[in-house]
């Protein structure tokens, strides 16, 4: 497997990642997952303002400017192509010795490394859907950056596996703000809601680009947050992200959403964005 390395591009058993690299002591960077369909990144453009925006609020200088960064992801792509895939992407703060402020930029440069990894498409899972369990949402309140401190996101995915379910939804005091990685909407008597892109979720790329597709379609989106009660009365639950595209929420903590089935706004939803992702 290729792996890149700052601006090199080598076999990842080749590469040697500092003990002292601060993404490993404090989770201190920042990363990207873009979906690869036909062999071409998707959305490029959104991830890579997304990534711009998650640097600058954590304080990190790219060791490349973005351009350069986009170019050698782009590069690696060629280098290791695959049809449909994602590629991973992260910057770290660097290698320093372990002291929490910031080391001397002067001293230490952020260190970038990507691969490509093939993932079929969930064929599965967007036909039958998912089953969800919620949870309260402990992390911290920047949760727009896109950063490496995941542990409370994976310790909600284990329990949601450990409890049969595909997902972790997420609440604050009882307002549903989004899933251990991807966002939730749900539809009430034709009506698109989804909490709105703040700094209590991450702004998922899929997230926007199917609210740009209701709207094409006609349909009413509402950016505004709802509660645990509201999710469970919802007509149709529905996950959006890189590797879920729009993967239907069938049962919520152990509950059938409306009669248990994909609704009908989440299909056409799936059907949009395969003709616009996948179709072209
Ligand atoms: N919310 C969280 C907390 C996420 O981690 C993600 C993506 C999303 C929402 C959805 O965002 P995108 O639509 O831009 O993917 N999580 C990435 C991850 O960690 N693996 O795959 C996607």
């Amino acid at each position: 497997m290729l792996f890149l390395y700052q601006d090199r591009i080598m076999q990842k058993e080749e590469a040697a990642i500092s003990p002292d690299d601060r993404g490993y002591y404090f989770g201190d960077g920042v990363y990207e997952v873009f979906r690869i369909y036909n062999g071409r990144l998707f959305e490029k453009k959104l991830h890579m303002e997304r990534l711009e925006r998650s640097v600058k609020e954590i304080r990190i200088e790219p060791p490349y400017p973005l351009a350069r960064i986009e170019e050698l992801l782009l590069h690696l792509l060629q280098e290791d192509p695959v049809k449909d895939g994602t590629l991973y992407m992260q910057i770290t703060r660097g290698v320093a010795p372990r002291v929490h402020a910031f080391p001397d930029p002067a001293q230490t440069q952020s260190v970038l490394t990507a691969y490509v990894k093939p993932l079929p498409r969930p064929t599965e899972t967007l036909a039958s859907g998912i089953r969800a369990v919620t949870m309260p949402d402990i992390r911290w309140l920047r949760c727009d950056i896109k950063s490496l401190n995941l542990l409370p996101n994976v310790l909600a995915r284990q329990e949601a596996t450990e409890r049969g379910a595909g997902e972790a939804i997420f609440h604050r005091n009882g307002t549903v703000t989004e899933c251990s990685s991807s966002n939730v909407m749900l539809v009430k008597q034709g009506v698109i809601r989804t909490h709105p892109a703040n700094q209590m979720i991450l702004h998922g790329v899929t997230r926007s680009v199917v609210l740009r597709l209701a709207e094409r379609l006609g349909l009413k989106v509402c950016e505004e947050a709802f509660m645990l009660g509201e999710l469970y009365e919802a007509d149709e639950v529905f996950i959006t992200s890189t590797g879920a595209e729009v993967t239907p929420v069938i049962e919520i903590d152990g509950k059938k959403v409306a009669d248990g089935t994909p609704g009908t706004i989440t299909r056409m939803l799936q059907q949009a964005f395969e003709d616009y992702a996948i179709k072209g």
